[in-house]
């Protein structure tokens, strides 16, 4: 008997055949067995596609045998001033943000899923590094195993929204996305769990692609969004926002920048040390020298607001951004 396959069939399966990864192969493979005709002819063809996919399944995350050492490729280890971690569906432009503004080898296709693990790239705004995190993307009813952990760990989230697409639904998907997994700060969502880990994350929306996208589309989303989110209009094709985009992140990242100088020696005015905002003497004194934050003596400032500069400062003095401090240990 012919197995008369569809259309949506065929689609599933190249879908398969250029799958890169296995969570991407048993989409596919789901997919398949979805849209595949249910007659006697196709009776062997679902039984191995069953076959397949269970097969997939018990492969344990990362594809290595047992016993074999556990790599967590959605622990993203942190470095600068900030991570910052993409979310949002299939093809919505996360890589190309992320291509667009750091260095980082992003794998940017105009086919869903093409991202299959998260990629950090370095961003530079002034002088200050902070780092981006292109993820794979999610849908309705999956996310790669594991990649809540990428968002737990981040700084911050920035749901990529693509203009050109169905705004809404995007949001929807992403929000309820975030919401199950308790990344929202909303007051629904405790700060932290029972062990004090932080649960809610700082977050913010990216809508892209404006470029083709019809005018006043992020105004509309933004009205009938009922969460306090900041939102940017961006292209990561034409470069338009971009700028604007690196101000913003670093505008959520609050924190300040300060030039550390030691005593006698000229200002180092090129890698400052970043700290949260409201951070003080000491905790600056903490990040340039555990160990010798103890023997702090004295500090002094330049360009502190309400304080002469070379002046004497105390260990609480509350720091702002673009302050030079010496450090005076005994
Ligand atoms: N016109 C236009 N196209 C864009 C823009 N950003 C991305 N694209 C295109 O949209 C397609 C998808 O972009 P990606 O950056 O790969 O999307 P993604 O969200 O990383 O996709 P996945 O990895 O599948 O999740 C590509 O063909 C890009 O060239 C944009 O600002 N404007
Ligand atoms: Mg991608």
């Amino acid at each position: 008997m012919p197995a008369n396959l569809t259309p949506e069939y065929k689609k599933a399966d190249e879908w398969f055949r250029s799958a890169s990864s296995d969570d991407e192969k048993i989409l596919a493979l789901e997919e398949m067995l979805r849209t595949i005709p249910k007659h006697k002819g196709t009776e062997h063809m679902r039984a191995d596609l069953k076959k397949r996919l269970s097969k997939l399944r018990a492969v344990p995350a990362g594809g290595k045998k047992a016993g074999a050492k556990h790599v967590d490729v959605f622990h993203v280890p942190k470095t600068g001033a900030g991570q910052i971690a993409m979310v949002g569906m299939p093809n919505c432009g996360k890589s190309s943000i992320v291509g667009a503004l750091t260095k980082a080898k992003v794998n940017i296709a105009d086919y869903p899923f093409a991202t299959d693990k998260p990629v950090p790239g370095m961003m530079m705004f002034e002088d200050v590094q902070i780092e981006l995190v292109d993820t794979p993307p999610i849908t309705v009813d999956y996310a790669a195993g594991g990649q809540v952990g990428t968002y737990r760990g981040c700084d911050i989230v920035a749901i990529v929204i693509d203009l050109a697409g169905e705004v809404l639904e995007q949001m929807e998907v992403v929000l309820s996305y975030l919401e199950s997994h308790h990344l929202l700060i909303d007051e629904t969502t405790e700060a932290t769990d029972a062990s004090g880990n932080a649960l809610g994350k700082k977050t913010f929306v990216i809508c892209t692609k404006c470029d083709i996208a019809a005018e006043g589309t992020m105004e509309t989303l933004k009205e009938l969004c009922d969460k306090p989110f900041e939102f940017i209009e961006i292209s990561a094709q034409t470069g338009q926002g971009l700028d604007k985009l690196a101000e913003l992140i670093y505008r959520l990242l609050d924190i300040v920048r300060i030039y550390a100088k030691k005593p006698g020696k000229p200002v180092d005015m090129k890698d400052p040390f970043t700290l949260s905002r409201g951070s003080t003497v000491t905790d600056l004194a903490c990040k340039v020298h555990r160990e010798l934050a103890e023997k702090l003596k004295t500090a002094r400032a330049w360009g502190a607001e309400g304080v002469h500069d070379g002046q004497n400062v105390p260990r609480d003095h509350v720091l702002a951004d673009k302050e030079i401090i010496e450090l005076h240990f005994s």
